[in-house]
């Protein structure tokens, strides 16, 4: 019943029930992208691989489908989720927020998205994961880090419509711990249309 119960919930936290999208998971190796994938398509924990490079993975949840790659280090990569969609609805950037060694690439890749014509326009959920870690980094640094201090748009209901603004937000989460994420997806689904 649990999981049942938690499957549905994931559903209609993503707000997406109804509506076709595809959204692409983004963000350096280690991450957490497949897990959270993994996450969203099992309702738990489960135990995978390492993730190869490169980083190729599908998820379908009615007609959302999720497709997570790799970015920074890895050149091939950098641009290969080009090739998969020609439209994308929505990106989930998730930044490991206790690699604090790491988040100076995690900003040149966000900002090199962000900045990608094919992209313009397109909402930037950006996940701060591992805050489950002691030393993650809080909300405010992170923004301050990946360069988005002043950048983002609003939580909550903010209606963007007709205004050229992108949306942008940072919501901080454990994927492992299960916390976090659904507020994101809540936020990111109101630009789904
Ligand atoms: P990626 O797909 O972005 O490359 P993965 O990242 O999903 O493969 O995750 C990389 C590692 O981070 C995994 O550990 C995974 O368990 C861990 N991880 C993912 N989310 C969290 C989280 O919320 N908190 C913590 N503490 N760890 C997390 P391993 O050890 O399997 O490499």
């Amino acid at each position: 019943m649990f999981l049942v119960d938690w499957f549905y919930d994931v559903l209609s936290s993503l707000g997406l029930w109804r509506k076709e999208a595809k959204i692409l998971f983004l963000g350096l190796d280690n991450a957490g992208k497949t897990t959270l994938l993994h996450m969203l398509k099992d309702e738990r924990l489960a135990q995978h691989a390492p993730t190869q490079q490169p980083t190729s993975e599908e998820l379908s949840i009615g007609r959302i489908r999720f497709r997570a790659f790799d970015l920074g280090g890895h050149r091939i990569a950098r641009r290969v989720w080009r090739d998969y969609y020609a439209k994308v609805d929505a990106v989930v950037y998730v930044v490991d927020a206790a690699d604090g060694e790491r988040l100076a690439e995690a900003r040149v890749e966000l900002g090199a998205l962000l900045s990608d014509d094919a992209l313009a326009g397109v909402p930037f959920l950006v996940l701060g994961n591992k805050i489950d870690v002691p030393w993650a980094a809080p909300e405010h640094e992170l923004a301050y880090y990946l360069g988005l201090t002043g950048c983002t748009t609003g939580k909550g209901d903010v209606d963007l419509a007709g205004t050229g603004v992108r949306p942008v937000e940072v919501f901080m989460c454990s994927v492992v711990r299960k916390m976090g994420y659904g507020e994101g997806f809540r936020w990111m689904s109101q630009y789904i249309k």
